[in-house]
């Protein structure tokens, strides 16, 4: 195994394999502009997935292109989403004075608007079922690692600090928080494009 990256603002470092198999794709960094003026760094995030559910799920139909035309092909972005490939974003927390209230307002924004992108009007009830993981007396300060997997089958695990805090079986769910990362308009385009390119590369070797 080769070793950890580092996130070069934040100092954030993060394995190049997680769980045995999943292998780091790309990272970057979620900031948020606060009273629409400053820019804090909330976290800085790895995205990971397991290479052998990726060759096997989708190298045979994609393995003769080149990494341009990868680029280019909606559907291989469908066909990510839709396989069964495991897959992880790990959130390196960077600024330390998170409130679970500004957490639950921060995602009610971010993973809701996906919701109603992917599926429609009528996802309170789903992303209510996700924020009512996180209790109110959790702390995150500065340094926790947050873990949101997709397992098999489409279920959404998160932990924190290796401690499991819930799961919640939902393509949508999971479809809307990978978006985040490597959807249209993600968090960090550089670190999409790093997942794009490394992604191309598993695909043709
Ligand atoms: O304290 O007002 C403030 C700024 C808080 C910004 C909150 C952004 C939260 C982003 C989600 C973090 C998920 C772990
Ligand atoms: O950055 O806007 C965002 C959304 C991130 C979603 C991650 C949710 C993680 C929840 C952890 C809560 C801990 C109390
Ligand atoms: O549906 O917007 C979404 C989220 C899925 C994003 C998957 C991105 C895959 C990137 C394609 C790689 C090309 C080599």
């Amino acid at each position: 195994t080769s070793a950890p990256v580092t996130e070069s603002k934040t100092g954030m470092s993060f394995p190049s394999v997680l769980k045995d198999s999943q292998r780091l794709l790309g990272i970057g960094l979620r900031k948020k502009a606060i009273l629409g003026l400053k820019n804090i760094d909330v976290y800085a995030f790895g995205v990971y997935a397991d290479d052998a559910d990726i060759k096997k799920l989708l190298s045979e139909k994609y393995a003769t292109l080149s990494t341009e035309e990868l680029k280019e092909r909606k559907e291989l972005k469908e066909d990510l989403m839709e396989s069964d490939i495991s897959m992880t974003v790990r959130l390196q927390i960077v600024y330390g004075r998170l409130s679970i209230r500004s957490v639950r307002n921060a995602f009610e924004e971010s993973v809701g608007s996906r919701l109603r992108k992917f599926g429609g009007s009528d996802n309170k009830e789903l992303l209510e079922r996700f924020t009512s993981q996180f209790k109110d007396d959790y702390k995150i300060p500065r340094g926790s690692i947050i873990d949101l997997s997709r397992d098999q089958g489409y279920v959404l695990r998160t932990t924190i600090d290796g401690k499991e805090v819930g799961s919640i079986q939902s393509k949508l769910l999971c479809r809307s928080i990978f978006d985040l990362y490597i959807g249209d308009e993600p968090f960090d385009q550089k670190a999409k494009e790093d997942v794009q390119q490394n992604l191309a590369f598993i695909l043709q070797k």
